[in-house]
């Protein structure tokens, strides 16, 4: 399971507080934590900063990298602040996304084409957000082409067929844990990758709702999340379902991290 760290987030008040003050502490010390969790990426986002996200998701990317190796997934709509972050990021960054919208697609594929740059792929278009099976894979048809005809090589692609709540839709949880499978099955060694906590929006108890979602489309072949590594609970959860799923010979895995006290 490919790991994205979630924590960095300016909509998270910490973070928040910690951009606006340039507090380097807090932010090193959170991409630090998530790190030593285990993640593979650290997403950073800036989005609450209307007119400042370029320069401080500049300054996030330089901030974590003085403390870790582990590259940062770049969070943004907005493809000039995409381009200042990417530009002082060292070693192979992941975009955090193209998608369909017209704007962010034909200002995003000129800065991937031809690159090693690992990206997320966001099932969304300016007809709004996807709601059925259908509705996802269509966009994603028409994402992964763009991105291959412009030499992004497969594996380097993570489509997010983008998380609905719940609470809105009975039917959100299951349309898009079958479009995982879909996309996995549809496109050879594209990765699957989403955000997980919109599933439980609205409703009390978020944890169980979120683990147990992310068990289900594991199942279906989801390879990629963007979470809390910090959350142990969670982290328990990814590592039984990939054992489950027959994606962890003989549990090695299972079993490290038991003894790493990770299944405690
Ligand atoms: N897809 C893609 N990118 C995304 C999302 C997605 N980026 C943003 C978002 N969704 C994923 N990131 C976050 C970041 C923080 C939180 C939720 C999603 C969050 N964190 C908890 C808090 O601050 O209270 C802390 C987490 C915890 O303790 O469990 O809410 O869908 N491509």
């Amino acid at each position: 399971m490919i790991i994205i760290g979630e924590l960095i987030n300016a909509s998270r008040k910490e973070i928040g507080t910690a951009i606006e003050a340039q507090d380097v502490n807090t932010v090193q010390q959170v991409a630090k934590d998530q790190s030593d969790a285990g993640a593979n990426y650290i997403d950073v986002n800036a989005g609450i900063f209307v007119g400042k996200e370029p320069q401080y998701l500049e300054w996030l990317v330089q901030t974590v990298q003085e403390v870790t190796d582990t590259p940062c997934a770049i969070d943004s709509p907005d493809p000039i602040a995409v381009e200042a972050a990417l530009k002082v990021h060292k070693g192979t960054a992941m975009i955090n996304s193209i998608s369909l919208e017209k704007e962010r697609y034909d200002n995003l594929m000129p800065v991937l084409a031809g690159t090693d740059l690992k990206v997320i792929a966001l099932c969304m278009s300016d007809g709004g957000m996807p709601e059925t099976v259908d509705d996802r894979l269509k966009i994603a048809d028409k994402l992964v082409n763009g991105l291959v005809q412009n030499k992004v090589k497969v594996e380097n692609i993570f489509v997010d067929p983008l998380v609905q709540p719940m609470s809105v839709n009975n039917d959100f949880g299951m349309e898009f844990v079958v479009a995982v499978e879909q996309i996995m099955e549809r496109f050879e060694g594209i990765h699957t990758a989403c955000g997980l906590s919109n599933i439980s929006y609205g409703l009390p108890a978020r944890k169980f709702m979120n683990r147990t979602f992310m068990s289900m489309a594991i199942c279906r072949g989801l390879d990629g999340a963007i979470v809390n590594p910090l959350d142990k609970g969670m982290m328990a959860s990814i590592i039984a379902a990939e054992a489950l799923a027959g994606r962890d010979d003989y549990c090695v895995n299972y079993l490290k991290g038991y003894r790493a006290g990770m299944l405690a």
